[in-house]
């Protein structure tokens, strides 16, 4: 297997920067697209043959050092009682948000090995076809919470931020028992051969610095320590849109952090006591000029890099539909020629 990834994960040298994009699977393919003109999105997840197909379209076409595992966040509500569905126009829905004690009372805890069995089967079924580590994922406990108060995605996020300020006590309810259920489904995944993880916490940067410190970095924190207590896969932590408060981040027990294109990577890395491998940054609509501008962005992250104690190529955020894959192609392989070392 190409290892280079997860060596970098855990701090050691290598002799190119291994690279992946993240949501690396779907709708700028057109492999993806064929796929889901005959399924919807949710059958798609819940299908192993299906889902390992697409987690490897972008290890064959792009040739990039890991694969993620093709799901969503949301998958790991349903089996919560959530009634979730993904619409193409406006994306998730959540027919039945929790914003009262009732409606959080009535969330199930529930077994991952029994009611995820088809995400068992599909990490199964890609650890014997894989030759990249393959990487598991979740929710971070206040990217999920989010969804689940507002039932989908939010412009300013009124009903989290009411519960987090008007009853703290039903919002740390909430984080808490997303961090049960969040800790049992990544140590499913690792058991069933994931590689390494990573954490998204997309909407962390939505929150201020206090709260942010006071009432969600230690659900993060016990989650991992959580996990690390149980095995010693590499964790990525992604706080997206959160440069304001990396510091404080620093003391999250992930492996690697990741960061988007909204500060440079070393002084990332500084900001953290260059303890932790960084991932990112490119800023994903680099991807929609040039070659000579995508090389020259490219060159500066790497030469940044340098100065990190590890750096593992991404972009900065998801990669954009609209993408070009003849642009995505050359990206992959421009990260891989120009971080070459000669022996
Ligand atoms: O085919 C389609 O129309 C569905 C589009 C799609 C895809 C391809 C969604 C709906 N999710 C996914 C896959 C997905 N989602 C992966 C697969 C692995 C990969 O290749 O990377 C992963 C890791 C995710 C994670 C995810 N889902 C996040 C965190 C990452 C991020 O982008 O910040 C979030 C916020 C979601 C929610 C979600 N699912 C889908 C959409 C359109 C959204 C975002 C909606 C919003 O803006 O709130």
């Amino acid at each position: 297997m190409n290892d280079t990834f997860l060596k970098v994960c855990r701090g050691e040298k290598v002799s190119y920067t291994p690279i992946w994009i993240m949501r690396q699977a779907g709708r700028y393919l057109p492999e993806y697209q064929e796929i889901r003109k005959r399924v919807d999105f949710l059958t798609l997840c819940k299908d192993p043959d299906l889902a390992s197909e697409v987690t490897i379209q972008p290890v064959e076409i792009l040739g990039v050092d890991a694969a993620i595992l093709f799901s969503d966040i949301l998958i790991p509500l349903e089996p919560m009682g959530i009634d979730l569905e993904f619409s193409e126009k406006i994306g998730p829905i959540i027919n039945n948000p929790v914003r009262d004690k009732a409606s959080f009372d009535n969330l199930l805890s529930y077994n991952p090995d029994d009611e995820l069995d088809f995400v068992k089967k599909t990490i199964k079924n890609l650890k014997s076809n894989l030759k990249v580590p393959l990487i598991g994922f979740s929710g971070a406990p206040f990217t999920l919470a989010t969804y689940l108060i507002e039932g989908g995605t939010s412009k300013n996020f009124i009903n989290t931020k009411k519960l987090m300020y008007g009853d703290r006590v039903l919002f740390e309810e909430i984080m808490a028992k997303l961090t049960i259920m969040i800790h049992d489904y990544l140590l499913m995944q690792i058991k069933a051969g994931v590689d390494a993880i990573q954490i998204f916490d997309t909407w962390l940067g939505i929150v201020c610095p206090e709260y942010i410190l006071k009432y969600i970095l230690k659900y993060v924190n016990k989650l991992i320590d959580n996990i690390k207590s149980n095995s010693n896969v590499p964790i990525i932590y992604f706080p997206f849109n959160c440069s304001y408060i990396l510091k404080q981040i620093s003391g999250v027990s992930a492996d690697v952090i990741g960061i988007d294109w909204r500060i440079y990577i070393d002084n990332a890395s500084e900001l953290m006591n260059n303890q932790k491998t960084i991932q990112g940054n490119l800023d994903p609509c680099v991807l929609f000029a040039t070659r000579d501008i995508i090389k020259q962005n490219v060159e500066m992250v790497l030469n940044r890099g340098v100065a990190c104690k590890g750096h593992i190529f991404n972009l900065g955020h998801g990669i954009l539909p609209e993408t070009p894959v003849d642009n995505v192609k050359y990206f992959v392989d421009i990260v891989h020629k120009l971080s070459q070392k000669g022996d």
